[in-house]
C-alpha cells in the first residue's frame, strides 16, 4: 500500500459493465453517474452478452477514458491483465481470484480493493497490499448469483470492529432507503450495482445517495 487511496474515494462507488450487450445504453448510464457525482466506478464485465478480448479492451478504453474527464478512479474487477493493458487506476479482487500480495508491481502505486465476505474470509486474507475491502452482501442481491446469504449490517459491523481504519465499503442490495444503514454500522461508502443500473432516473437516484 505505497500509495493509501483515498477513503472518500468509496463514498458512492458504482459497479457496471457493458449491459449485456445493450452497450450504448450502458455507457449512458455510466456517463449520467459521472455526471451525477459518484465517486468510483468498476467495470465488472460478467455473464450473458459479456464482451471478451479486443471489444472488452475497447470498452474498457472508453470508459476509462470517461471516468477520467470527472476525475473519478476506473478500477477493473478480477482482470489483471486487462487492467494493466489499460492502464487502470485499480483492480478489484474476489477469494478466488489472484492473490492481492501476488499482483505485479503496477498495482504498488494504485488501488487494490479485496473482497472479504466475513470474519473467515478475513482471517484468510493477506491484507498487506490492499487499499480497501469491500464486503456483503448486506442485502439480498440478484446482481451476483454465487453472492451467498446476505450478512446483515450486523456483519458489516462485525467487519469494521476486525479491521480497524482499514477503508471498507458496503455492497449488496444496497438502495436508496437503507444505505444509511451502511454508514452507520461502519462503511466508509456503498458499493451498488442495479440501484444506479436500474434507476428509472439516475441523476435523483445518485443525489440522493450524496445527500
Ligand atoms: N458482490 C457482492 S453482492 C454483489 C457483488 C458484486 C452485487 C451487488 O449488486 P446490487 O445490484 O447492488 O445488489
Ligand atoms: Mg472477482
Amino acid at each position: 500500500m505505497l500509495n493509501p487511496m483515498n477513503k472518500n474515494d468509496l463514498r458512492l462507488y458504482f459497479i457496471y459493465g457493458s449491459g449485456n450487450g445493450n452497450v450504448q445504453r450502458s455507457l449512458d448510464v455510466i456517463e449520467q453517474a459521472l455526471q451525477s457525482g459518484i465517486t468510483l466506478f468498476q467495470m465488472r464485465e460478467k455473464g450473458d452478452g459479456a464482451l471478451a478480448g479486443k471489444a472488452l479492451k475497447e470498452f474498457a478504453l472508453t470508459v476509462k477514458d470517461m471516468a477520467a474527464l470527472h476525475d473519478v478512479p476506473f478500477i477493473i474487477n478480477d482482470d489483471v491483465e486487462l487492467a494493466m493493458a489499460v492502464q487502470a487506476d485499480g483492480i478489484h479482487l474476489g477469494q478466488d481470484d489472484m492473490r492481492p500480495g501476488a499482483l505485479p508491481d503496477y498495482f504498488d502505486n494504485k488501488i487494490v480493493g479485496l473482497s472479504v465476505r466475513d470474519g473467515a474470509e478475513l482471517a484468510a486474507s493477506d491484507l498487506g497490499n490492499v487499499d480497501y475491502i469491500g464486503t456483503g452482501p448486506i442485502f439480498p442481491t440478484l446482481s451476483k448469483d454465487d453472492a451467498g446469504e446476505a450478512t446483515g449490517v450486523s456483519g458489516l459491523k462485525s467487519m469494521r470492529d476486525k479491521i480497524g481504519e482499514l477503508p471498507m465499503v458496503a455492497i449488496g442490495g444496497i438502495t436508496e432507503n437503507n444505505y444509511h444503514e451502511c454508514i452507520e454500522n461502519g462503511a466508509d461508502g456503498i458499493a451498488v450495482i442495479s440501484a444506479i443500473s436500474e434507476a428509472d432516473d439516475v441523476p435523483r437516484t445518485i443525489r440522493n445517495f450524496l445527500e
